[in-house]
């Protein structure tokens, strides 16, 4: 087990010094601002990657390509099939490029809180998600001002999603046609494609059917897929705000450790699981994080290990270099404690 810095769109020297300071050996971007048009090419993928190395690091995985370039593929729209090819061109570059693992999620509308200033410990912020108060069943063309809350953040979202209602079946039929047409492309180019969970984990936000929020689902997945280039990026954040929190988190790891599926690993926590929860900074969340990396290297998890999301601290940057700091030295102390 190893850990990495990342979900940052560009590299920048400052970051990248950082992270060998603090002991990471990797490097993850999300959505990295490159500029090919719904395909990123090699020649730019090549350069990330060399950049990356450059600093003695290694390039580990790319998550999400911006979501205007998957967006029919998840929701089943006219068009879909022009986006899979580009996005099987993308899958043949990193694969020639050396870049091992594409890390992908299945929500049209993103990830949804209903707050990104709830007062964490010492005042920290934090972000939080209560149902209450949203409408899930609200699709774009059914919005107007009806919003709950008046909050910003869940208008966009919605305003960002489909005009009508998308069932579970219907989602289910869109990842099935989606994912059978980019995993042989993904095991012929030697990519891992690993899947996030639904963030929230709730049945349907924006009008749109969540299907990724229990550990069936993924078997589910997994069983569609039948392939070893599937893999799950294993949010602990989104797994423990499933039901059954921790247990969740534990069965993932329990049920897909031993499979070889955890392509790598989301760090973090939550209090509480939906509807309601808020995020946390790890040691006093639903999870004993301890038991978690104990439990992902007994089951034979040998990946790299991501902070994903963490508090905003106080003087802290807009990435979160002070937060991340604190993850990160936290999670390399049990890994090295780990028995
Ligand atoms: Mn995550």
């Amino acid at each position: 087990m190893r850990m990495a810095i990342g979900q940052f769109n560009k590299l920048d020297e400052v970051t990248l010094a950082y992270g060998r300071q603090l002991g990471v050996t990797g490097v993850q971007l999300n959505t990295p601002l490159l500029p090919g048009q719904g395909c990123w090419e090699l020649a730019d993928l090549l350069e990330l990657k060399h950049a990356v190395e450059r600093y003695g690091l290694r390039l580990e995985a790319l998550e999400n390509v911006p979501l205007s370039s998957y967006n029919k593929a998840i929701l089943g729209l006219e068009g879909r099939d022009e986006q899979i090819e580009r996005l099987q061109m993308t899958i043949r570059n990193m694969g020639r490029a050396g870049i091992p693992v594409w890390g992908y999620h299945f929500m049209p509308n993103g990830v949804w809180r209903t707050s990104f200033s709830s007062p964490g410990r010492g005042g920290a912020w934090v972000s939080s998600f209560d149902l209450s108060k949203v409408e899930p069943e609200l699709p774009r063309s059914a919005a107007g001002n009806a919003v709950a809350d008046g909050n910003e953040e869940v208008r966009r979202l919605i305003e960002s999603g489909p005009l009508e209602i998308i069932s579970e079946e219907r989602m289910w039929q869109n990842y099935e046609y989606f994912i059978k047409a980019i995993i042989p492309v993904a095991e012929e180019s030697g990519v891992k494609l690993a899947l996030h969970p639904d963030d929230p984990p709730v049945k349907m936000l924006g009008g749109v059917s969540r299907i990724f929020r229990s550990k069936e689902s993924f078997v589910r997945a997994m069983n569609m897929a039948s392939s070893d280039a599937w893999g799950i990026d294993l949010c602990c954040g989104s797994c423990s705000s499933m039901d059954g929190g921790a247990n969740t988190v534990k069965e993932f790891i329990s049920y897909f450790g031993p499979l070889g599926k955890i392509a790598y690993v989301h760090l973090r926590d939550v209090r509480g699981t939906v509807p309601k929860f808020e995020e946390c900074f790890l040691g006093e969340g639903n999870c004993n994080v301890k038991e978690i990396i104990q439990l992902l290297k007994d089951t034979g998890f040998d990946g790299f290990i991501l902070d994903d999301h963490v508090p905003m601290i106080a003087g802290d940057t807009q990435w979160g270099h002070r937060a991340r700091g604190h993850a990160i030295g936290y999670i390399q102390g049990l890994i090295a404690s780990a028995l």
